[in-house]
Protein backbone atom coordinates (compact mmCIF):
# COMPACT_ATOMS: atom_id res chain seq x y z
CA UNK A 1 0.00 0.00 0.00
CA UNK A 2 1.43 3.50 -0.85
CA UNK A 3 2.09 5.68 1.95
CA UNK A 4 -0.02 8.48 3.71
CA UNK A 5 1.38 11.26 5.94
CA UNK A 6 -0.39 11.84 8.83
CA UNK A 7 -0.80 15.63 9.57
CA UNK A 8 -1.92 16.94 12.83
CA UNK A 9 -3.66 20.35 13.04
CA UNK A 10 -5.65 21.94 16.37
CA UNK A 11 -9.64 20.51 16.58
CA UNK A 12 -10.39 23.70 17.89
CA UNK A 13 -8.58 27.26 18.83
CA UNK A 14 -7.12 29.68 16.70
CA UNK A 15 -5.10 27.63 14.55
CA UNK A 16 -7.45 25.88 13.26
CA UNK A 17 -9.78 27.89 10.95
CA UNK A 18 -6.23 29.21 9.06
CA UNK A 19 -4.83 25.33 9.24
CA UNK A 20 -7.60 24.47 7.79
CA UNK A 21 -7.63 26.87 5.16
CA UNK A 22 -4.13 26.45 4.13
CA UNK A 23 -4.59 22.83 3.24
CA UNK A 24 -7.43 23.35 1.04
CA UNK A 25 -5.74 25.73 -0.88
CA UNK A 26 -3.30 23.43 -1.75
CA UNK A 27 -6.34 21.77 -3.58
CA UNK A 28 -6.36 18.85 -1.04
CA UNK A 29 -9.63 18.42 -0.47
CA UNK A 30 -10.93 16.68 2.95
CA UNK A 31 -13.94 16.29 5.45
CA UNK A 32 -13.52 19.89 8.03
CA UNK A 33 -16.90 18.89 9.74
CA UNK A 34 -16.30 19.53 13.64
CA UNK A 35 -17.05 16.33 14.76
CA UNK A 36 -14.61 13.89 12.97
CA UNK A 37 -11.16 13.59 15.18
CA UNK A 38 -9.47 12.46 11.66
CA UNK A 39 -10.31 12.64 8.18
CA UNK A 40 -8.64 11.52 4.90
CA UNK A 41 -7.44 14.01 2.13
CA UNK A 42 -9.79 12.66 -1.24
CA UNK A 43 -6.89 13.30 -3.85
CA UNK A 44 -3.88 13.69 -1.37
CA UNK A 45 -1.94 10.66 0.64
CA UNK A 46 -2.83 12.64 3.95
CA UNK A 47 -4.84 11.74 6.92
CA UNK A 48 -5.50 14.73 9.36
CA UNK A 49 -5.89 14.14 12.96
CA UNK A 50 -7.81 16.71 15.37
CA UNK A 51 -5.79 16.96 18.33
CA UNK A 52 -5.86 20.10 20.96
CA UNK A 53 -2.29 22.38 20.02
CA UNK A 54 -0.30 20.89 23.08
CA UNK A 55 -0.67 17.71 21.96
CA UNK A 56 0.76 18.17 18.90
CA UNK A 57 4.81 18.22 19.38
CA UNK A 58 4.68 15.21 20.92
CA UNK A 59 2.42 13.22 18.97
CA UNK A 60 4.82 13.82 15.59
CA UNK A 61 8.01 13.03 18.04
CA UNK A 62 6.59 9.73 18.88
CA UNK A 63 5.49 9.28 15.07
CA UNK A 64 1.92 8.88 15.99
CA UNK A 65 1.30 11.96 13.39
CA UNK A 66 4.12 12.75 10.76
CA UNK A 67 3.91 16.14 10.41
CA UNK A 68 1.70 19.05 12.56
CA UNK A 69 0.99 22.63 12.57
CA UNK A 70 1.21 24.50 15.80
CA UNK A 71 2.33 28.16 17.09
CA UNK A 72 6.06 28.34 17.07
CA UNK A 73 5.30 29.62 20.86
CA UNK A 74 4.08 25.72 21.95
CA UNK A 75 6.82 24.03 20.07
CA UNK A 76 9.86 25.94 21.12
CA UNK A 77 8.02 25.95 24.46
CA UNK A 78 7.74 21.74 24.75
CA UNK A 79 11.37 21.08 23.43
CA UNK A 80 10.58 17.97 21.68
CA UNK A 81 12.46 16.19 18.77
CA UNK A 82 10.74 17.65 16.18
CA UNK A 83 12.15 20.05 12.54
CA UNK A 84 10.55 23.12 11.46
CA UNK A 85 10.17 22.46 7.78
CA UNK A 86 7.96 25.89 7.15
CA UNK A 87 6.44 28.95 8.75
CA UNK A 88 3.06 29.55 8.02
CA UNK A 89 2.87 33.50 8.59
CA UNK A 90 -0.53 33.29 10.45
CA UNK A 91 -1.52 33.25 14.45
CA UNK A 92 0.95 35.72 14.83
CA UNK A 93 1.85 36.80 18.90
CA UNK A 94 4.15 37.88 20.95
CA UNK A 95 5.32 36.38 24.03
CA UNK A 96 5.55 39.49 26.40
CA UNK A 97 6.68 40.61 29.96
CA UNK A 98 3.42 42.37 31.63
CA UNK A 99 3.83 44.37 34.46
CA UNK A 100 1.89 46.45 36.15
CA UNK A 101 1.03 49.38 34.94
CA UNK A 102 2.58 52.26 36.97
CA UNK A 103 5.70 50.56 36.97
CA UNK A 104 8.51 51.99 35.35
CA UNK A 105 10.60 49.20 33.13
CA UNK A 106 14.19 50.02 32.82
CA UNK A 107 15.01 46.93 30.78
CA UNK A 108 15.02 43.09 31.45
CA UNK A 109 17.04 44.07 34.69
CA UNK A 110 13.81 45.68 36.20
CA UNK A 111 12.79 41.67 36.63
CA UNK A 112 16.00 41.15 39.60
CA UNK A 113 14.10 39.47 42.14
CA UNK A 114 10.20 39.65 40.60
CA UNK A 115 7.63 36.71 40.59
CA UNK A 116 6.37 35.97 37.47
CA UNK A 117 3.62 34.02 35.95
CA UNK A 118 3.66 31.97 33.21
CA UNK A 119 2.74 29.15 30.88
CA UNK A 120 5.92 29.08 29.10
CA UNK A 121 8.68 28.62 32.11
CA UNK A 122 11.23 27.01 29.39
CA UNK A 123 10.90 30.28 27.32
CA UNK A 124 10.80 32.36 29.60
CA UNK A 125 13.76 31.36 31.73
CA UNK A 126 15.85 31.02 28.20
CA UNK A 127 15.41 34.98 28.60
CA UNK A 128 16.29 35.62 32.15
CA UNK A 129 19.22 33.43 31.65
CA UNK A 130 20.26 35.57 28.50
CA UNK A 131 19.94 38.73 30.51
CA UNK A 132 21.40 37.14 33.98
CA UNK A 133 18.90 38.32 35.56
CA UNK A 134 16.88 36.03 38.97
CA UNK A 135 13.96 35.99 38.77
CA UNK A 136 11.29 33.21 40.31
CA UNK A 137 9.09 31.73 37.59
CA UNK A 138 5.73 30.77 38.83
CA UNK A 139 4.34 28.55 36.27
CA UNK A 140 0.57 28.21 35.70
CA UNK A 141 -1.55 26.88 33.25
CA UNK A 142 -3.82 29.77 32.78
CA UNK A 143 -5.93 33.22 33.80
CA UNK A 144 -1.70 34.43 33.95
CA UNK A 145 -3.00 37.50 33.13
CA UNK A 146 -5.26 37.80 36.34
CA UNK A 147 -1.72 36.57 38.82
CA UNK A 148 -0.57 40.36 39.53
CA UNK A 149 -4.11 41.45 40.78
CA UNK A 150 -4.46 38.57 43.03
CA UNK A 151 -0.76 38.84 44.49
CA UNK A 152 -0.05 35.66 43.09
CA UNK A 153 3.07 37.10 41.35
CA UNK A 154 4.42 40.82 40.36
CA UNK A 155 4.59 40.18 36.26
CA UNK A 156 3.32 38.03 34.41
CA UNK A 157 5.15 36.69 30.71
CA UNK A 158 2.09 35.77 28.27
CA UNK A 159 1.00 35.60 24.57
CA UNK A 160 -0.15 38.93 24.05
CA UNK A 161 -1.81 40.08 20.12
CA UNK A 162 -4.08 43.18 20.57
CA UNK A 163 -2.39 43.68 23.73
CA UNK A 164 -6.04 44.56 25.56
CA UNK A 165 -6.26 41.86 27.92
CA UNK A 166 -3.33 43.05 29.37
CA UNK A 167 -4.71 46.53 29.82
CA UNK A 168 -8.26 45.26 30.93
CA UNK A 169 -6.29 43.63 33.98
CA UNK A 170 -4.24 46.63 34.70
CA UNK A 171 -1.17 45.81 33.06
CA UNK A 172 1.13 47.04 30.61
CA UNK A 173 3.64 45.17 27.67
CA UNK A 174 6.79 45.87 28.72
CA UNK A 175 9.14 43.72 26.81
CA UNK A 176 8.85 41.07 24.10
CA UNK A 177 10.36 37.74 25.00
CA UNK A 178 9.64 35.69 21.61
CA UNK A 179 7.94 36.31 18.26
CA UNK A 180 5.68 33.74 16.91
CA UNK A 181 3.54 32.24 14.13
CA UNK A 182 2.16 29.37 13.30
CA UNK A 183 4.97 26.45 11.69
CA UNK A 184 4.74 23.27 10.22
CA UNK A 185 7.01 20.65 12.27
CA UNK A 186 7.67 17.18 11.01
CA UNK A 187 9.04 14.11 12.59
CA UNK A 188 12.78 14.18 11.80
CA UNK A 189 12.88 10.57 10.74
CA UNK A 190 10.17 9.76 7.89
CA UNK A 191 10.38 7.38 5.53
CA UNK A 192 12.15 8.45 1.78
CA UNK A 193 7.58 8.48 0.79
CA UNK A 194 6.47 10.20 3.16
CA UNK A 195 9.45 13.16 2.94
CA UNK A 196 8.68 13.13 -0.96
CA UNK A 197 4.26 13.74 -0.05
CA UNK A 198 6.15 16.42 2.66
CA UNK A 199 7.83 17.82 0.03
CA UNK A 200 5.21 18.33 -2.37
CA UNK A 201 2.70 19.71 0.28
CA UNK A 202 5.61 22.44 0.99
CA UNK A 203 5.61 22.94 -3.03
CA UNK A 204 2.14 23.90 -3.33
CA UNK A 205 2.25 25.95 0.31
CA UNK A 206 5.25 28.27 -1.42
CA UNK A 207 3.14 28.51 -4.42
CA UNK A 208 -0.19 29.65 -2.27
CA UNK A 209 2.25 32.11 -0.14
CA UNK A 210 3.44 33.65 -3.56
CA UNK A 211 0.25 34.48 -4.44
CA UNK A 212 -0.63 36.35 -1.19
CA UNK A 213 -1.09 40.03 -1.64
CA UNK A 214 -0.17 39.83 -5.54
CA UNK A 215 -2.81 40.67 -8.22
CA UNK A 216 -2.68 40.39 -11.79
CA UNK A 217 -3.43 43.99 -13.40
CA UNK A 218 -5.12 44.43 -16.56
CA UNK A 219 -5.65 48.12 -18.07
CA UNK A 220 -5.68 49.75 -21.40
CA UNK A 221 -2.95 52.15 -22.07
CA UNK A 222 -2.77 54.55 -25.17
CA UNK A 223 0.31 52.97 -26.92
CA UNK A 224 2.42 56.36 -26.15
CA UNK A 225 2.41 56.04 -22.49
CA UNK A 226 3.16 52.69 -21.90
CA UNK A 227 6.33 53.25 -21.43
CA UNK A 228 5.61 55.51 -18.77
CA UNK A 229 3.40 53.03 -17.34
CA UNK A 230 5.75 49.80 -17.76
CA UNK A 231 8.38 52.33 -15.68
CA UNK A 232 5.58 53.28 -12.90
CA UNK A 233 4.41 49.79 -12.04
CA UNK A 234 6.65 48.39 -9.41
CA UNK A 235 8.21 44.84 -9.88
CA UNK A 236 7.13 44.85 -13.15
CA UNK A 237 9.79 43.68 -15.82
CA UNK A 238 8.40 42.59 -18.57
CA UNK A 239 4.71 43.15 -18.68
CA UNK A 240 2.66 41.47 -21.68
CA UNK A 241 1.46 43.88 -23.91
CA UNK A 242 -1.59 43.35 -26.89
CA UNK A 243 -2.92 45.66 -29.66
CA UNK A 244 -6.64 46.88 -28.80
CA UNK A 245 -9.22 46.83 -31.60
CA UNK A 246 -8.75 50.71 -31.11
CA UNK A 247 -6.18 51.85 -33.18
CA UNK A 248 -3.21 53.56 -31.14
CA UNK A 249 -4.51 51.37 -28.21
CA UNK A 250 -3.01 48.35 -26.23
CA UNK A 251 -3.68 46.37 -22.92
CA UNK A 252 -1.13 45.89 -20.45
CA UNK A 253 -1.70 42.33 -18.44
CA UNK A 254 1.25 42.25 -15.44
CA UNK A 255 1.62 40.82 -12.24
CA UNK A 256 2.29 42.95 -8.87
CA UNK A 257 2.24 43.27 -5.29
CA UNK A 258 -1.17 44.84 -4.20
CA UNK A 259 0.17 47.20 -1.43
CA UNK A 260 2.77 48.51 -3.92
CA UNK A 261 0.16 48.74 -6.44
CA UNK A 262 -2.30 51.44 -4.25
CA UNK A 263 0.72 53.68 -4.09
CA UNK A 264 0.81 54.50 -7.91
CA UNK A 265 -2.99 54.19 -9.21
CA UNK A 266 -2.91 58.09 -9.49
CA UNK A 267 0.07 58.25 -11.70
CA UNK A 268 -1.04 55.86 -13.38
CA UNK A 269 -4.40 57.53 -14.43
CA UNK A 270 -3.13 60.14 -15.38
CA UNK A 271 -0.29 58.55 -17.69
CA UNK A 272 -3.50 57.34 -19.91
CA UNK A 273 -4.10 54.24 -17.90
CA UNK A 274 -8.07 53.32 -18.27
CA UNK A 275 -10.53 50.03 -17.47
CA UNK A 276 -7.81 48.80 -14.56
CA UNK A 277 -8.38 45.79 -13.69
CA UNK A 278 -7.21 43.91 -11.00
CA UNK A 279 -7.82 40.15 -10.14
CA UNK A 280 -6.50 37.70 -7.35
CA UNK A 281 -4.22 35.34 -7.75
CA UNK A 282 -4.36 31.81 -6.70
CA UNK A 283 -1.32 30.37 -7.00
CA UNK A 284 2.42 31.18 -8.40
CA UNK A 285 4.37 28.81 -9.39
CA UNK A 286 8.43 29.59 -9.47
O1 LIG B 1 -7.78 23.92 23.15
P1 LIG B 1 -6.35 23.96 22.74
O2 LIG B 1 -5.39 23.55 23.80
O3 LIG B 1 -6.13 23.29 21.41
O4 LIG B 1 -6.06 25.54 22.41
P2 LIG B 1 -5.46 26.70 23.34
O5 LIG B 1 -6.58 27.37 24.03
O6 LIG B 1 -4.30 26.22 24.13
O7 LIG B 1 -4.81 27.65 22.25
P3 LIG B 1 -5.45 28.86 21.42
O8 LIG B 1 -6.38 28.32 20.38
O9 LIG B 1 -5.93 29.94 22.32
O10 LIG B 1 -4.11 29.42 20.72
C1 LIG B 1 -3.38 28.65 19.82
C2 LIG B 1 -2.17 29.44 19.36
O11 LIG B 1 -2.59 30.65 18.75
C3 LIG B 1 -1.23 29.92 20.46
O12 LIG B 1 -0.34 28.91 20.89
C4 LIG B 1 -0.49 31.05 19.75
O13 LIG B 1 0.55 30.53 18.96
C5 LIG B 1 -1.55 31.62 18.81
N1 LIG B 1 -2.13 32.90 19.28
C6 LIG B 1 -2.24 34.01 18.51
C7 LIG B 1 -2.67 33.19 20.48
C8 LIG B 1 -3.10 34.52 20.44
N2 LIG B 1 -2.83 35.00 19.19
C9 LIG B 1 -3.72 35.11 21.60
N3 LIG B 1 -4.09 36.28 21.56
N4 LIG B 1 -2.84 32.46 21.60
C10 LIG B 1 -3.44 32.99 22.67
N5 LIG B 1 -3.88 34.27 22.73
C11 LIG B 1 -4.53 34.71 24.03
C12 LIG B 1 -3.51 34.98 25.13
O14 LIG B 1 -3.23 33.83 25.86
C13 LIG B 1 -4.21 36.03 25.99
O15 LIG B 1 -5.08 35.43 26.91
O16 LIG B 1 -5.24 35.88 23.87
C14 LIG B 1 -5.04 36.76 24.97
C15 LIG B 1 -4.29 37.99 24.54
O17 LIG B 1 -4.86 38.55 23.42
P4 LIG B 1 -4.92 40.14 23.25
O18 LIG B 1 -5.40 40.34 21.85
O19 LIG B 1 -5.89 40.66 24.28
O20 LIG B 1 -3.51 40.69 23.47
ZN1 LIG C 1 -3.62 24.44 24.17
Amino acid sequence: MSEVVRLAIQKSGRLSEDSIRLIKECSIDFSSSGATLKSQAYNFPIEILYLRDDDIPGYVADGVADIGIIGENVAVEQRKNVDTVDRLGFSRCRLSIGIPKGLDYQGPQTLNGMKIATSYPNILSDFLFEHKIKAYIHEISGSVEIAPSIGLADAVCDIVSSGSTLISNGLKEADVVFRSEAIMIANPLLSEGKKKILDEMLFRIQSVKNAKNTKYILLNAPNESLEKITSLLPGVKSPTVMPLAEEGWSSLHSVVKEDQFWDVIGKLREAGAEGILVIPIEKIIR
